[in-house]
């Protein structure tokens, strides 16, 4: 049985050179080849059972996702065609270790434009070290740029500031504000 993909990836990533990737190239690492027994591929519908909402988890608070929740909320995703969600996983033990999203926005402003959030960026506490922060990244940041969105964003604490810099990312002039309706 094929699994159920949130989007295919295979168009786009084949736009993706390994000379666009130049921090991956340097740590010899690729969306081919993201380490041993590892694959990274776009978010699946039973990656629910594969530890997913527990990797999420370790990023921020999830609150209670039952399995019929996220297939709604993954159905939504995939009918708004715009989230790309990839995921690390660790074949070996079917776990979900690495997710990052580039969610795009379309925009009248710039021409009628594309503009890019990466988001939800979480490496499981057991696989720190083998650069798939740096993967994620990296990679989802140019696949934006790919797509054609006049700029990418995220959110990230002070202490995220240095490690965001190697990808290309600056404090802009405009400063980030919220408001939260609920936890
Ligand atoms: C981080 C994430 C952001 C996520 C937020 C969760 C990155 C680059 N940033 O800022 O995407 O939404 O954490 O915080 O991954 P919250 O659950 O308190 O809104």
């Amino acid at each position: 049985m094929t699994a159920e993909v949130l989007f295919d990836a295979q168009p786009l990533l084949s736009r993706l050179e390994d000379a666009s990737l130049p921090l991956c190239k340097q740590l010899d690492i690729s969306f081919k080849n993201p380490g041993k027994e590892l694959k990274f591929r776009p978010l699946e519908i039973s990656d629910y059972q594969k530890g997913y909402i527990e990797l999420l988890s370790q990023l921020t608070k999830v609150g209670v996702v039952t399995e019929d929740a996220f297939v709604k909320q993954f159905r939504a995703m995939k009918a708004s065609g715009v989230h790309y969600v990839f995921v690390v996983e660790d074949m070996d033990k079917d776990l979900i270790v690495g997710n990052a999203t580039l969610a795009v926005e379309y925009k009248m402003t710039h021409s009628t434009c594309l503009r890019g959030r990466i988001e939800d960026v979480v490496v499981h506490n057991d696989y720190r070290g083998k650069h798939l922060g740096v993967l994620l990244v990296e990679t989802l940041t140019i696949l934006g740029k790919e797509l054609g969105c006049y700029k990418i964003s995220l959110d990230c604490t002070p202490d995220m500031i240095p490690y965001y810099k190697k990808f290309g990312f600056l404090e802009g002039p405009q400063v980030f504000m919220c408001q939260r309706f609920s936890d």
